[in-house]
């Protein structure tokens, strides 16, 4: 799998919307300003897909791509534990997030993102045992991998993958900026895929 094209299809910020998606899904989800929206532009190959900032909260609704022409869609959501806003604007925005996990009934993976320099925040463990709890299966994405040297990055994906429970292979290391690590997301994404239509295959017959 190779993402060749990709167009935004709309931002949904209404929870009844999310219900009117057909293709299967991929999200990116993770804490605000943790580089979702670079990271969808980077696998995307296109700088002005996604609205990144370097002030967090940018994305406040769910945005929606449509990959290949309609092989999936890939899903930007808005990022939590933004300590800046109301607690009103908070509550609405986890409610959206929360509605789209319990709602979107073509989800198939999500990708979290962690900043590879830091262990996971609070709100990244909550969100990790949410994913389990509801049973959503899940990829972790160790982002901003050039803000640290070959080896740190390493060590501290090692560290990252002991905090959580879960092997360090299981951890796929990019860098949005410097462009690596797309190989192993795109294999990811095919697998993803892959396992959806061996299920749907058996269910058939
Ligand atoms: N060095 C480096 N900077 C990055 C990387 N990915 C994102 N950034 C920077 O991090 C900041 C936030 O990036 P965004 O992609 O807007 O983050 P986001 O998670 O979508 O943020 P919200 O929409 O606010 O939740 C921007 O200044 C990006 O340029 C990366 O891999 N390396
Ligand atoms: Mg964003």
């Amino acid at each position: 799998m190779i993402i060749k094209n990709a167009e935004f299809v709309k931002s949904v910020g209404d929870s009844s919307q999310i219900n009117l998606q057909t293709l299967p899904e991929i999200a990116v989800a993770g804490k605000s300003n943790v580089g979702k929206s670079s990271f969808i532009n980077f696998i995307c190959n296109n700088k002005r897909l996604a609205k990144t900032s370097k002030e967090p909260g940018r994305t406040r609704l769910l945005n929606y791509f449509v990959v290949n022409k309609g092989e999936f869609n890939l899903v930007d959501l808005p990022g939590y534990g933004f300590a800046k806003v109301s607690f009103a604007e908070k509550a609405k925005w986890g409610k959206l997030i929360e509605d789209y996990f319990r709602n979107s009934k073509n989800l198939k993976n999500v990708f979290l993102l962690l900043d590879i320099r830091h262990n996971p925040t609070e709100d990244d463990m909550q969100m990790i045992k949410y994913l389990y709890f509801y049973r959503i299966p899940f990829t972790i994405i160790a982002t901003k991998a050039d803000k640290l040297s070959k080896s740190a990055a390493q060590r501290n994906k090692k560290a990252i993958a002991d905090y959580i429970g879960i092997g360090c292979d299981d951890i796929y290391l990019c860098s949005s900026s410097e462009k690596t690590g797309r190989e192993a997301v795109y294999a990811r994404i095919e697998a993803i895929l892959q396992a959806e239509s061996v299920i749907t295959d058996a269910s058939d017959d």
